[in-house]
């Protein structure tokens, strides 16, 4: 019998572009189609991975320097890849991840200025070069962005602002990492202008996500 096979499907975009509150919708949608999801993110994902999170996202904490930000973002995936990832995609489920690897060729590659080449070898090493099947490209200009997210972080009990204070030409570098990926695979990638009105970009992601599915349930 052949296995079932899941969909493995990551948002990524800059700070404050939206994917947290996509990813909600398109869970929520796909859900009521009647299909098995499942919602996750990096840092995390695990409880080892949510205390890589605490120690990699807060403002108030420790100084990295960025090859350990590299490792640190990199053993989180690991162990949320062969714990929780691969698991649930080998029992066919869709599965909707916030940020991946995409994130770190976009920060610790293009934001630092760590190379590409390293990251990569990095997750065909230690990650058995998963990827994702889709990729949901949620992108708006870094200032706006990271104003966004500012005024969440204001509002929020959780000390994770350590990438938001970094200045505006970092976030602008990920932004065009973030593209030139896109424009890279433009087969496994949607790019969505999330600059509009919040209910706007979600109805455009849960649409786009849905004629993806189903196109790519039906070819197997
Ligand atoms: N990081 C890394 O460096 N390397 C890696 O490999 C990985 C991560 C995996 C934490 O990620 C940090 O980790 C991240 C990169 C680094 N940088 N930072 N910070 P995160 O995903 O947890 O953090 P984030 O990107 O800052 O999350 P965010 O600010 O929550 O952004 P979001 O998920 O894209 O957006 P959101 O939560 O849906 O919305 C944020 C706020 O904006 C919220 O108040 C919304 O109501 C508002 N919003 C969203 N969309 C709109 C629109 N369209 N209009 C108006 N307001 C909006």
């Amino acid at each position: 019998m052949v296995p079932p096979r899941g969909r493995f499907i990551v948002f990524e975009g800059g700070d404050g572009a939206g994917k947290g509150s996509a990813l909600a919708a398109a869970a929520e949608a796909l859900a009521a189609d009647g299909l098995d999801v499942l919602s996750t993110r990096e840092p995390g994902g695990t409880a080892e991975g949510l205390e890589l999170r605490s120690l990699l996202l807060s403002a108030a904490g420790s100084v990295w320097d960025q090859g350990s930000e590299l490792l640190l973002m990199t053993a989180a995936r690991v162990q949320h890849v062969k714990r929780v990832i691969r698991p649930a995609l080998a029992a066919g489920k869709i599965v909707l991840c916030d940020r991946f690897v995409g994130s770190t060729i976009a920060y610790q590659g293009s934001g630092r200025g760590l190379p590409h080449s390293l990251i990569r070898d990095l997750h065909r090493i230690f990650v058995d070069d998963v990827w994702p099947d889709l990729t949901v490209l949620l992108d708006v200009d870094a200032a706006t962005g990271l104003g966004r997210s500012r005024r969440r972080l204001a509002g929020a009990e959780a000390d994770e602002g350590r990438f938001e204070a970094l200045d505006l030409s970092f976030h602008e570098r990920v932004r065009a990492s973030f593209l030139e990926q896109a424009a890279d695979a433009p087969d496994a990638t949607i790019v969505i202008d999330a600059t509009g009105p919040l209910d706007s970009v979600r109805r455009d992601v849960v649409s786009e996500i849905r004629a993806w599915l189903s196109a790519s349930l039906t070819t197997g």
